[in-house]
């Protein structure tokens, strides 16, 4: 497994996932969005959608509308509970995460070819002791990571289909985002797009 190291705690793992890995976690997201939709969050106050689609696995799954951001165990429109994460996703952050609890929350993030994501922190979590762990298939991304303020000056990389990326330590609340993708850079995802994990531990372990 490659590691490389772009700052303190923050680790790019290229090619993490071989092509019929991708393959099986695409499946398992497929199942994923049968039980869990793709929903349109909306941003806090004054419920501007986002680009990105999302939907959740695990306990708990992050959801944003006009009340804000927060954690919650079932799916806005639906009020299901969320899918279990594949086993698969589950191995992954015991093998990238160096955090001896699994993680309770699995952000799916997908992207059509215009969307993109503005520059935030992930800062919803109360455990911030554990990374947040990135999976990404389909299209490449332009990815951007800074520092722990806005302000700081920042550099990017190209996250492709099948690359892990992990935030922790001096890192875990970095600022980061997607500004674009690459159109018809990847054939995984038949009509094209991204999609994004991420997997996180929000409570602080019992
Ligand atoms: C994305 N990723 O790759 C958006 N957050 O589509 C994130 O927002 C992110 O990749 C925290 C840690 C890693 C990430
Ligand atoms: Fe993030």
């Amino acid at each position: 497994m490659t590691s490389i190291t772009l700052a303190p705690g923050l680790t790019y793992y290229p090619d993490y996932l071989d092509r019929p890995a991708q393959e099986r976690l695409l499946q398992s997201l497929r199942e994923i969005t049968r039980e869990a939709p793709l929903f349109t969050p909306r941003m806090p106050r004054t419920g501007k959608p986002f680009s990105v689609r999302m939907t959740n696995c695990g306990p708990l799954g992050w959801v944003s509308d006009v009340e804000g951001y927060r954690y919650q165990p079932v799916h806005p429109e639906t009020r299901r509970p969320w899918p279990a994460m594949p086993d698969q996703v589950l191995r992954s952050w015991e093998e990238l995460s160096a955090y001896p609890h699994p993680p309770d929350a699995c952000l799916i993030n997908f992207y059509e070819p215009t969307a993109r994501m503005g520059l935030h922190q992930d800062k919803d979590e109360e455990e911030f002791a554990a990374p947040v762990v990135s999976l990404s298939l389909g299209d490449t991304a332009l990815f951007r990571y800074g520092g722990l303020e806005r302000k700081d000056p920042t550099k990017s990389i190209r996250l492709r289909s099948g690359d892990a990326i992990v935030f922790g330590g001096p890192a875990r609340l970095i600022y980061h985002g997607i500004d674009r993708l690459i159109e018809g850079s990847s054939d995984l995802l038949p009509q094209g797009g991204r999609l994004n994990l991420t997997l996180r531990k929000v409570g602080k372990p019992l």
